[in-house]
């Protein structure tokens, strides 16, 4: 239910049910998860794309392969947060290519990536509340980070469908691309963040987001062992020496 390529430094995950709108089975979510954990620990990965087939990026929960009575408590313990942790854990650069509709938990996997690139074709829609659920998936932890909590709050309670465009005007879009384009222009930052200092990066994301748990005496402890740790880094030595020889830099990853 989903591919996985490595090319040039890049691995794309691609959502693959595309007759319905790659809706989230149990199966499928467990193919994730151990994509994202395979592209975070394989060397040769130094970016990640996760993209849907076809007109669809994600149309969340596959609402034909839930029971009634199921527990969906259980189905997020065991199914969903599982995916979230390992998108959140990942050590690589993790980039939602939103290639059309993200609709409830598809929403939410878009959120927990680093970057979204958007095309202009696609639109956010907060699902959940249309059938009487709460946008889960840990779309409530980020959503109002990243827009705000009146825009994120007045999304989830109304479940209006926004566009690309919409979506850019929130902050919610990194780039957003003219539909045509959209695969070359997603391989083209891809390839661009794939030739960055990876261990940096995968610093970067963590480090970020440790402040949002944190005192700024503790937070101050931790970033000096990050920073310890990219201070020790190949690529911090190449960007040192490309800075003082005026060329640009070639990073390993390393
Ligand atoms: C689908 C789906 C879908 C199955 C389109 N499932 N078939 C929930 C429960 C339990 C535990 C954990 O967490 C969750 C989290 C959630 O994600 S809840 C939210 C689930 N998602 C939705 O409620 C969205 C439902 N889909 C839609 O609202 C629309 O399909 C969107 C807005 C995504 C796209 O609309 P259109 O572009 O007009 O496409 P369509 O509605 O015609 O869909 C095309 C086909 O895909 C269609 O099948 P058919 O056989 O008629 O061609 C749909 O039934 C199927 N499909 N989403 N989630």
């Amino acid at each position: 239910t989903i591919a996985y390529d490595v090319t040039d430094g890049v691995a794309t995950i691609t959502l693959n049910r595309p007759d319905k709108l790659n809706a989230i089975t149990l199966q499928l979510n467990s193919e994730l998860r151990k994509a994202v954990k395979q592209a975070s620990s394989d060397h040769e990965v130094r970016a990640v794309v996760l993209t849907g087939a076809g007109r669809a990026f994600c149309s969340g929960q596959d609402l034909g392969d839930v029971e009634e009575g199921t527990d969906y408590g259980e189905v997020l313990r065991t199914s969903y947060a599982p995916v979230v942790k390992e998108i959140d854990a990942c050590e690589k650069p993790i980039i939602a290519a939103v290639n059309g509709v993200a609709a409830g938990a598809g929403f939410s996997l878009a959120l927990a990536c680093d970057f979204r690139l958007v095309s202009d074709k696609a639109t956010f829609v907060e699902a959940f509340v249309h059938i009487g659920l709460i946008p889960d998936a840990a779309n409530l932890y980020y959503l109002p980070k990243l827009i705000g909590q009146a825009k994120a709050l007045e999304l989830a309670l109304l479940g209006e469908k926004i566009s690309a465009e919409e979506a850019k005007e929130l902050n919610l879009v990194t780039r957003l691309f003219a539909a045509d384009d959209f695969e070359e222009e997603v391989r083209a930052f891809a390839l661009h963040v794939a030739q960055m200092p990876t261990k940096a990066i995968g610093l970067i994301k963590r480090y970020m987001k440790e402040g949002w748990n944190t005192s700024l005496p503790a937070y101050l402890e931790k970033e000096a062992y990050g920073q310890r740790i990219a201070g020790l880094s190949e690529d911090h030595q190449e960007g040192v020496y490309a800075f003082m020889e005026k060329r640009k830099p070639v990073f390993q990853g390393k």
